[in-house]
């Protein structure tokens, strides 16, 4: 039987065969990776943990905290300050950027995360997971002298050098890219250890199911309730065949099942808060998804622009999110370019 490949020596492949990643941040992958082990722990221990329900706060998006939230984005912090390979932090739950102490090991990536995605699913037992990003400190101060600031945080989503995710579902699944494709480990309990269980995954150019919150439909912009209407009319309609719908509301639960079986997933602008161009944010969701769907073959856009090309001015920055099979998301551009022309 082959021996089944480790987290570890696949990141050692992509280091010394592949020439992919420098020693330093296959560490704070690894680093990483074990972060998500202990979130998986308190995770699965649900109301026997004493973890479920409301932290009684609100993040820096005003948004009711879970007490896993502020659980899984501690350990995020405590097990990376000490890594060595940072220089700074930015999570979905803080305000502003967590530099590391100028007592600690000081790196050159900035890690960003969104610590426990999904949270209104947390207390009804149905998936969650964590998104990270990973970029390199765009400064060229050899004896790094200059302070870490938000701003080295602003880059484009091109600019990743890592992302993944970790699924805390049926299985805990780590997913993973450096640039060289994606690969899906699955957690061995008994042990503790990521196990290989997936390489080059490749998501299907075409779909017939698509994921977006329906309940939204009437504050959508004209070209995604036309692509919605055209689905919705099946196979007597003007996309010759019938769709299937899902909705976790759990962002890695949704992009998981499209790297696994193929699909689109949308989460556009509407009109509920105009002065935005959306909900999910382009900094800890968006672009780590948007780069590890584009590395299995898929698409990432906002509708009007690639989502990896966006220039970020805020950390917190929103976008409108549209990824998955390749063809059906070039479809729903081409509905956006339609009534942009007509506009
Ligand atoms: P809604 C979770 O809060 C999240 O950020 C994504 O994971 C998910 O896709 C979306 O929001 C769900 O939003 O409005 O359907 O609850």
């Amino acid at each position: 039987m082959n021996p089944r490949t480790s987290l570890t020596r696949y990141l050692i492949e992509q280091q010394r065969v592949h020439g992919r990643i420098p020693p330093e941040l296959r560490l704070l992958i690894e680093v990483v990776a074990r972060a998500c082990k202990r979130i998986a722990i308190s995770v699965n221990k649900g109301a026997l943990g004493e973890v479920l329900g409301s932290a009684g706060s609100a993040n820096v998006q005003g948004e009711v905290q879970k007490k896993l939230d502020l659980i899984a984005n501690e350990v995020l912090i405590e097990a990376n300050e000490w890594g060595g390979h940072l220089a700074a932090m930015a999570s979905e739950e803080m305000d502003g950027i967590y530099a590391v102490p100028n007592r600690y090991p000081q790196g050159e990536y900035l890690l960003l995360f969104d610590p426990l995605d999904g949270s209104s699913n947390i207390d009804v037992n149905v998936s969650i997971g964590t998104i990270f990003s990973v970029l390199r400190r765009q400064n060229d101060d050899p004896l790094r002298i200059e302070p870490v600031a938000e701003a080295d945080f602003l880059q484009a989503g091109a600019q990743q050098v890592a992302a993944g995710y970790c699924i805390y579902g049926p299985q805990t699944t780590l997913v993973l890219t450096v640039g060289n494709g994606v690969a899906m480990f699955t957690l061995e309990r008994e042990q503790g250890s990521w196990v290989l269980t997936q390489d080059g995954v490749q998501i299907p150019e075409d779909t017939s199911e698509f994921a977006i919150n329906m309940s939204n439909m009437r504050h959508w912009d004209a070209p995604v309730r036309r692509y919605i209407d055209d689905c919705l009319q099946g196979r007597e309609g003007p996309r010759g065949k019938d769709f299937n719908m899902r909705w976790v509301a759990s962002m890695v639960a949704d992009v998981h099942r499209i790297l696994s079986r193929g699909g689109v997933f949308l989460y556009p602008w509407d009109k509920r808060e105009p002065h935005k161009p959306g909900k999910l944010r382009l900094l800890y969701e968006a672009n780590p998804m948007g780069w590890i769907v584009e590395q299995a073959g898929g698409a990432a856009s906002t509708g009007q622009q690639r989502i990896l090309d966006v220039q970020p001015h805020t950390l917190h920055q929103r976008v409108s999110v549209i990824l998955g099979s390749r063809n059906e998301v070039e479809h729903i551009v081409r509905c956006h370019q339609a009534f942009a022309a007509t506009a």
